[in-house]
């Protein structure tokens, strides 16, 4: 039975990742951070009874800032393959905490691939870094791919750029299994509830019940290349399994901005959407609507800008060339963007719509302790 050892087991793509090498017959082991309220809402489902036999799914304490902690897991598990995901994910929150960014994302990777070296584990264990297109930045060519130079435009893409050369580095230098997947945005309803798509997916599942009245956004006109997140673990997966270790693009090769995510959301709840105005006056405004429970009316603006989710440098256009993880990985992405967007609008509605029930049936939803 192999042995997997995944750092940020409890996030978005972690949550997948765990549950796909599960089924796949690995015996799985997470390392989650110590935190004053659970934080493994995305795996409890996996969870197993540790007293119970044959065990194949193990959670550790630990953090990307703590060597000691790092050797002493890995040196217990003695991982086949280590899938590096822990990380401070969001772009706009790394202005805010540039040197714990750096920290995590960037030397939080060399910790870990020192430590398998430390351990004389190169031999053994495989590793995969989760390495992103923030790393191309400012545009240098379209569609990118792994020749593509990178131009990092914020501290998280800066850290991330440290931790793809390190794990380059490493494979190079001590002949490691060292691989990078520049994974483009893939999305989920396990998506963090801050990034883009989720908050628009949430922001139109409370409107659409009447527990919200407006949604407000930064740059509209950014574009993505949007996958779904289970698709990219397959794909993470496959990059381990190689016979060469090597860097992959993993994309759609298809890009989108974020208004035509907006308007394909509010598609999904039977509202017609049209915006007008410009830069920080752009607005959204319902043009028709096909639902007749939704308390949305024509004419109603229910998009609004907020200068304050604008980055002090943005990454304007991204979209991935797949072509090497298609010809060498066999990897083809069977989720497309209407089937995500249907997806994760579909599982906030019910979402809210339970929360709502709740709520009017005289529930405390949150914890209201006075
Ligand atoms: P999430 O933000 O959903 O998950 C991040 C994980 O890292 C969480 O489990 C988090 O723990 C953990 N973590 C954060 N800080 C530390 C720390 N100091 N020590 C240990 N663990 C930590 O990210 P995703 O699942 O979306 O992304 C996974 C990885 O892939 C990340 O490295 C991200 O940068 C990268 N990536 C993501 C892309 C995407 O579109 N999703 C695209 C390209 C790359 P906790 O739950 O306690 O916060
Ligand atoms: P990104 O994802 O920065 O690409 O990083 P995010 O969803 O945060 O932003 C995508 C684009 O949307 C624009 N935008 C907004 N973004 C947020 N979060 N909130 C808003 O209100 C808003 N309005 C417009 C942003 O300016 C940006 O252009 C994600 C993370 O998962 C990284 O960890 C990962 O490496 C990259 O994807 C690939």
């Amino acid at each position: 039975m192999k042995i997997a050892l995944i750092t940020g087991i409890t996030g978005q793509d972690g949550a997948y990742l765990a549950q796909l090498l599960l089924k796949k017959g690995y015996e799985v082991h997470g390392i989650k951070r110590r935190s004053s309220l659970f934080n493994t809402d995305r795996i409890d489902h996996l969870y197993q009874d540790p007293h119970e036999k044959n065990i194949r799914f193990k959670l550790h304490y630990g953090d990307l800032t703590d060597s000691t902690n790092l050797i002493r897991i890995i040196q217990e598990v003695q991982p086949d393959e280590i899938y590096n995901l822990g990380a401070m994910s969001h772009v706009q929150v790394s202005f805010e905490a540039p040197e714990y960014t750096a920290d995590v994302d960037g030397i939080g990777t060399l910790r870990i691939l020192e430590a398998v070296r430390l351990l004389g584990l190169t031999g053994k264990t495989r590793v995969y870094q989760a390495s992103t297109s923030e790393l191309y930045g400012l545009v240098q060519e379209v569609p990118q791919s792994e020749k593509t130079p990178f131009y990092p435009r914020s501290p998280y893409a800066v850290a991330k750029m440290y931790a793809y050369w390190i794990t380059v580095n490493y494979r190079e230098a001590y002949n490691m299994f060292a691989c990078n997947g520049i994974l483009f945005n893939h999305e989920s309803p396990l998506r963090g509830e801050t990034f883009v798509t989720r908050k628009i997916t949430r922001g139109v599942a409370k409107l659409s019940i009447g527990m919200q009245d407006k949604l407000y956004m930064g740059n509209l006109d950014a574009k993505r290349d949007w996958g779904h997140a289970k698709d990219y673990v397959e794909a993470m997966w496959l990059i381990l399994q190689q016979d060469k270790p090597e860097d992959f693009v993993i994309a759609t090769g298809i890009t989108t901005t974020v208004r035509d995510f907006i308007t394909m959301a509010f598609a999904e709840v039977g509202i017609e959407l049209e915006f007008q105005g410009e830069g920080v006056d752009e607005k959204g405004y319902v043009k028709s609507s096909k639902n007749a429970e939704c308390p949305l009316k024509p004419g109603q603006e229910v998009v609004a800008i907020d200068a304050r989710y604008f980055r002090p440098t943005e990454v304007d256009l991204l979209i991935g060339d797949p072509s090497k993880s298609k010809s060498k990985l066999g990897w083809v992405p069977k989720y497309d963007l209407p089937a995500l967007v249907k997806e994760m609008v579909a599982a906030d509605v019910e979402l809210f719509k339970r929360e709502k029930l709740l709520k009017d049936a005289g529930y405390k939803v949150l914890n209201q302790f006075e």
